[in-house]
């Protein structure tokens, strides 16, 4: 492959020690011929000359030779190496052995399938940019999650919903893009972290990409589709619902209509024609104005089955979004309570739909904010496959412009005692499916890329693309291995370099959280573009997004007693936790109780004054992360340094506007004065 693009973690940097592996083989005995293989072929061969500038060839596998193999446990003769058969047994369909024999002749990359043969390839790489031994390794791994899945918001036009790093590499021009370069190399980076699958278009679908279903786009689909599935890709659309109407001319997209159902398994039909192993639909329904089954009098699960019958033949999916609330709430009504909806509408349907519907749920019961609670409904449903959705694009979280590493945020999330099967029922636990022997699951992400040249505006921000993968193939992983990962592939092992970009990334999360709405309570952003301050800019709209700040207090009650009734919605302790004031912990204290500023954290501090001192910290802690970038200058790939050297002062911007909105607000509401006297205006 030919690449204009910037390689991120791909980059393969020459290995300053490279004795160490002068006896790695410069053949790559190939058993096995398709396209997934050349993949792991060609990426091997281009890392190699890279990093250790080896000419390796590539030629069909044979047994004796030193060389560097790569096959499935059925092409390779595994007899040859003592390996038995039966250690592929209880690896999944991805599921691989890495391996050095122990003359170091031979480096053993062997898939259950040939896909697992390209993530060993990965492996191997990763291995090799970590400059660690190869002596004797013997590692069999698979992936601990089945879906492991891309959202891109990327709309035909060109442009991409709460994108904030360039325009699509998909489309423009309301058509597919000519040049493909792109997204063979985001295949790449995708694959290299184990993501399988991608939707392509946006979730809310208009008029042009409705036609991502017919014959004007399937050709363009299926040339997309047959670059992502030669990385181990799996290619989706996110559909309209009206398409039977739009695209149909039916008079209706009512799912229990004979007419709808029969036009969707014909559209079935006609889309596998072209994409033989086609992912399936993902679908935004009912949800902030789209279409959906509520239009046509009907559910959910009516809503959901008829495309998952339609896809059934074909072995294809139902991605079912759970992202359904009411977007036309009155500020006046206290009763309803938007962070209840996932759980309202879907709880009840519990083991009601297809066996080929996966329900996506997104992390938080509101919408991606800096620190939310996990989803109720994570656990809740025992007999409907569950997909957790987290948001790379940093839409709440500093659009790219300020860092903010979400991979903590993810751990928290996946690490997360539901209790719904008792203790030990972690959200990890559920989605890989083994709590539930759910027959579909895993962890789908809104992806942050765009056709920048660093792929994601800020260049750390790269870490969150990174972090997702990594953390959907193993959840176990910790923040610093990963973290530790992309550092090195992409800065070198410069311990000056990484030991300050380190800090900077662990930190950065916590320090997002400190600048803004404070203790949980979210929102407080602009609307519409959601970036910068504005503490009543969804005060009294329709979207359902309160803090309730008055001179007296703030927060929103949703205890069982006196609120909305929402921490009823978690299983046992953890309903007991949040319900009471006592017990909630301090950074989700305003998302469950409404409290006077006087009110005393368990830090010891009142709110009032925790709000002064974070805000005040938030913006220190960005002048600290100026001051220990601005010495890696030289240190670090030019361009990359300006990159993020100009982010960080529009961070520092940022956070000043927000420590100084958030904290005159809450002076002149509160009336109660900074015990430290800083300056308030
Ligand atoms: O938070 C909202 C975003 C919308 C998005 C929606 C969703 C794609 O502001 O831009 O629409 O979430 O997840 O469907």
């Amino acid at each position: 492959f030919v690449t204009n693009s910037y390689h991120c973690w791909l980059q393969y940097r020459k290995i300053e020690n490279a004795n160490q592996y002068s006896d790695i083989p410069s053949s790559i005995g190939v058993a096995g011929n398709t396209a997934i293989i050349d993949s792991a072929a060609r990426e091997l061969q281009y890392a190699l000359k890279s990093m250790l500038d080896v000419d390796s060839t590539v030629q069909p596998y044979t047994s004796n030779e030193s060389s560097i193999v790569l096959g499935t446990y059925e092409s390779v003769n595994l007899n040859n190496y003592g390996i038995s058969p039966k250690l592929f047994d209880d690896l999944n369909e991805e599921g691989y052995l890495l391996k050095t024999t122990e003359d170091n002749r031979q480096v053993l990359l062997i898939g259950k399938t040939d896909r697992g043969a390209l993530y060993a390839a990965f492996h191997f790489l990763r291995i090799l940019q970590q400059e660690e031994s190869l002596l004797g390794l013997e590692i069999v791994e698979a992936p601990k999650n089945q879906l492991r899945m891309m959202n891109q918001w990327d709309n035909m036009n060109g442009s991409i919903e709460r994108g904030y790093s360039g325009k699509s590499i998909f489309f423009n021009g309301n058509d597919f893009s000519k040049d493909v370069t792109r997204i063979k190399d985001y295949a790449r980076l995708l694959s290299s972290v184990g993501v399988n699958a991608i939707s392509i278009n946006n979730v809310n679908v208009w008029d042009v990409e409705t036609k991502l279903l017919t014959e004007e786009f399937l050709p363009k689909v299926k040339e997309v589709a047959n670059i992502l599935r030669s990385y181990g890709i799996t290619t989706y659309l996110s559909i309209n619902y009206a398409s039977p109407i739009e695209l149909g001319n039916l008079p209706t997209a009512d799912p229990l209509d004979k007419e709808v159902g029969k036009w969707w398994a014909r559209k079935a039909e006609e889309i596998y024609s072209y994409i033989p192993d086609f992912g399936g639909f993902v679908v935004k329904a009912d949800s902030e104005g789209r279409p959906g089954p509520f239009t046509y009098g009907r559910g959910h699960v009516e809503g959901a089955n008829v495309l998952a019958r339609a896809l059934q033949p074909f072995n294809g999916k139902v991605v079912w979004r759970c992202f359904v609330y009411n977007c036309l709430q009155d500020w006046r009504d206290r009763k309803t309570d938007r962070a209840r909806a996932a759980y309202d509408n879907f709880k009840p349907l519990d083991g009601r739909f297809l066996d080929n519907v996966i329900l996506q749920i997104k992390n938080g019961p509101m919408d991606f904010q800096v620190r939310e609670p996990i989803s109720p409904l994570v656990g809740a449903m025992k007999e409907t496959n569950q997909v957790v959705e987290f948001q790379i694009a940093q839409e709440y979280t500093g659009q790219q412009k300020d860092v903010c590493y979400l991979v903590p945020q993810w751990k928290e999330v996946l690490d997360f005692d539901t209790y719904s099967d008792g203790e030990g029922s972690t959200v990890k636990s559920i989605v890989d499916g083994s709590r539930y022997n759910y027959s579909h699951s895993g962890i789908a992400a809104v992806s942050n890329i765009g056709n920048d040249i660093n792929w994601t505006g800020n260049t750390l921000a790269q870490a969150n693309l990174y972090g997702f993968g990594r953390l959907t193939w193993n959840p176990d992983l910790s923040t610093e291995t990963i973290t530790n990962e992309w550092i090195q592939f992409t800065f070198g092992s410069d311990p000056t370099v990484a030991g300050a970009v380190e800090d900077i990334l662990l930190q950065s999360w916590r320090t997002y959280e400190n600048y803004t709405a404070p203790l949980g309570v979210g929102w407080m952003v602009n609307p519409d573009h959601h970036y910068g301050p504005n503490v009543e800019g969804y005060e009294y709209s329709k979207w359902g997004t309160y803090h309730f700040a008055d001179r007296d207090g703030i927060g929103v009650d949703r205890t069982i007693e006196t609120g909305t009734g929402y921490a009823g919605q978690y299983f046992g302790s953890n309903a007991e936790r949040y319900n009471s004031l006592e017990d909630c912990p301090d950074e989700l204290l305003l998302f469950f109780h409404h409290v006077p500023y006087s009110h005393k954290l368990h830090s010891g501090v009142t709110v009032i004054q925790h709000i002064y001192n974070t805000h005040f910290q938030g913006v220190e802690e960005v002048e600290t992360f100026i001051k220990s970038w601005n010495e890696l200058e030289g240190k670090v790939e030019n361009w990359v340094f300006e990159n993020v050297k100009e982010r960080l002062q529009l961070q520092l911007e940022n956070a000043k506007e927000w420590r100084d909105r958030i904290n005159t607000y809450f002076y002149r509401k509160s009336g109660i004065a900074d015990e430290k006297n800083r300056t308030i205006y």
